[in-house]
């Protein structure tokens, strides 16, 4: 996952501050020695960079005449100091110490003069890192105010491979707390992204639900009129079916236009349907009287036949009303009647010709006689 990590181990940097060997008490850190592996160069070798540096006016010296830089030879004993580089008031340019190949190493360098206080040496070698040599020592000489020679220097303290290991990991954990930043980062946007996407996707169902809503709403209310109309049409309908009377004493009664194959149970059910009533339940003359005088006004043929609500279905010779299940009070029997004939009449007509009762048959081919509250 890492392969920088390679990279890594190349990319290293050490400061390895010096100790100092001063001729005498100066106030503050005059000197510094750095030996910084460095990146890899442009001819992608590996630099070994060593610097040394020289504040003058922070020491006796009234002028600076010489810096020198002193370390191992390639492929010598490490432990060895030789000169490697110097620069110096009788040569113009920094110089490179006899046997070191210019082809290997660079070196730049000046001596401070007038104001300039600064004097330097940076020493590159273009070295693998495996034979870098640990110790070095920078060397500067010069001149005190009273005209006597000082000598300074200061040597790395060769503690560099815990400092690269170090700097190493700095720069590793460095860049995994990058990646994982960068990570975050896409994971973040990647989730705002989906967020914004089904907040939108969600406020798209709620329109379309909203809008199916109020079509259901519609459809509800057309299906609600269609219904009620359809209702209105199927009672005025059943409404044809019928005579209604006058009311008599906060009741009407009203009776079927057509004979059919009676059914009690249904003749019933049709009264309640046409007007909220039921099956006619008589229970004075007068009442009697004046549905006999109804139905006759309504075109009788005398060949109808009139059922109450009246039976002895549940007991024989024993007449209930059909929806109050009451016993009947007012019968007014026709001669030899009840004669419940052949054992099967338990339905009460009413003979309006006569106007007399008579047990009969209760599948008769009939019209029925209704009554409901006026
Ligand atoms: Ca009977
Ligand atoms: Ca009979």
């Amino acid at each position: 996952m890492f392969p920088l990590t390679v990279h890594f181990l190349l990319v290293l940097a050490v400061a390895c501050s010096g100790r100092h060997l001063v001729s005498r008490p100066v106030s503050a850190v005059p000197f510094k020695l750095d030996v910084l592996p460095d990146s890899e160069g442009q001819d992608k070798k590996h630099y070994l960079t060593i610097t040394c540096k020289l504040d003058a006016s922070l020491t006796s010296m009234e002028k600076v005449t010489a810096l020198t830089l002193y370390g191992p030879r390639p492929y010598g004993a490490v432990d060895r100091m030789d000169p490697l580089a110097s620069v110096d008031l009788w040569t113009p340019q920094p110089q490179l110490s006899d046997g070191l190949d210019e082809s290997h190493v660079e070196v730049l360098g000046k001596l401070g003069s007038g104001n300039d206080s600064q004097s330097w040496l940076i020493f590159s070698w273009k070295s693998p890192m495996n034979s870098v040599p640990k110790h070095y020592k920078c060397v500067a000489n010069g001149l005190a105010t009273d005209g006597q020679a000082v000598s300074i220097s200061t040597t790395s303290d060769g503690d560099t491979d815990s400092k690269i290991g170090m700097r190493n990991l700095q720069i590793i954990t460095q860049q995994i707390t990058n990646e994982v930043i960068n990570l975050t980062s896409q994971v973040k946007a990647t989730d705002q992204i989906l967020t914004s996407k089904v907040r939108a996707l969600q406020e798209s169902v709620d329109a379309v639900r909203e809008i199916t809503n109020a079509q259901n709403s519609s459809l509800q209310q057309l299906q609600d009129g269609v219904f009620y109309w359809t209702e209105q049409w199927k009672l005025v309908s059943l409404m044809n079916n019928f005579d209604f009377s006058k009311p008599l004493s906060g009741k009407t009664y009203f009776v079927s236009k057509t004979a059919a194959p009676f059914d009690i149970q249904a003749a019933n059910a049709l009264c309640a349907a046409a007007s909220g009533g039921h099956l006619a339940e008589i229970e004075t003359k007068d009442q009697n009287d004046f549905v006999v005088n109804f139905v006759k006004s309504k075109n009788v043929d005398s060949a109808n036949i009139y059922f109450l609500g009246g039976n002895d279905i549940e007991e024989e010779g024993v007449w209930r009303h059909y929806h109050s299940k009451k016993p009947i009070s007012f019968l007014n029997w026709g001669e030899h009647e009840p004669n419940n004939s052949a054992g099967a009449e338990h339905c009460l007509e009413l003979r309006v010709s006569n106007n007399k009762y008579n047990d009969k048959r209760c599948n008769s081919v009939a019209k029925f006689i209704c009554e409901s509250p006026a």
